[in-house]
């Protein structure tokens, strides 16, 4: 039996290896345009505090967390900046805010922002502070929950003098005299709390 005659003119010709070739090619094409590049993952972002403030005690510890695993090969930054409450930046908590703040590296999903309570004198009554975060880089990010408020409890309070004698401040603030009757004691020099070296003073004078 003749190759020729077992698979027919037509069928050899097709097995020829120069139509195999491009048939191959052919297919392969059909392949690849059939299935377009897969799509860049899109991360959805969310701001949390993970833990408020005691003054004195504990800062404030903001954080970022994003899903699905940060795997696009470089770190997801974000911007981030102070926004409300009734805080003061620089006065109530050192002010770490600003450019490329929070960083998620890869195969990492958060990233975490300490910012310290100034442990001051005043007597203010617990405070809040609002961190919004903006601008991601690095990845296709949406940003879902922007802002989160902590709370900063305050360790202070006012204080009260009493004694059996009247006491009246002098007027250089910080110096006291007895008189006679009934005490009480307030500061003039515009602060609501007393200093250890005012009681020491007012002790003193005494
Ligand atoms: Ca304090
Ligand atoms: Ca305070």
């Amino acid at each position: 039996m003749s190759r020729k005659s077992f698979f027919g003119k037509s069928s050899f010709r097709f097995l020829n290896l120069p139509y195999l070739f491009v048939a191959i090619l052919l297919f392969g094409g059909v392949v690849w345009y059939s299935y377009p590049a897969e799509a860049a993952t899109t991360y959805t972002a969310n701001l949390n505090v993970i833990q408020n403030a005691i003054e004195g005690t504990t800062n404030i510890e903001y954080m970022i967390t994003i899903t699905p695993t940060n795997a696009s090969g470089v770190p997801i930054t974000f911007d981030s900046a102070f926004t409300g409450g009734s805080t003061v930046a620089g006065t109530d908590f050192t002010d770490v805010s600003g450019t490329g703040t929070f960083t998620i590296n890869n195969n990492k999903s958060a990233s975490a922002l300490s910012v310290s309570v100034i442990d001051d004198m005043e007597v203010e009554g617990d405070e809040t502070a609002e961190l919004t975060i903006s601008n991601s880089s690095g990845g296709d990010t949406t940003i879902a929950a922007s802002s989160a408020i902590a709370t900063i409890t305050d360790n202070d309070s006012a204080g009260e003098f009493s004694a059996t004698a009247t006491i009246a401040q002098t007027t250089d603030g910080i110096d006291y005299v007895n008189t006679s009757g009934p005490a009480t004691v307030s500061i003039s020099d515009g602060s609501t709390c007393v200093t250890e070296d005012e009681l020491k003073d007012f002790l003193n004078d005494r």
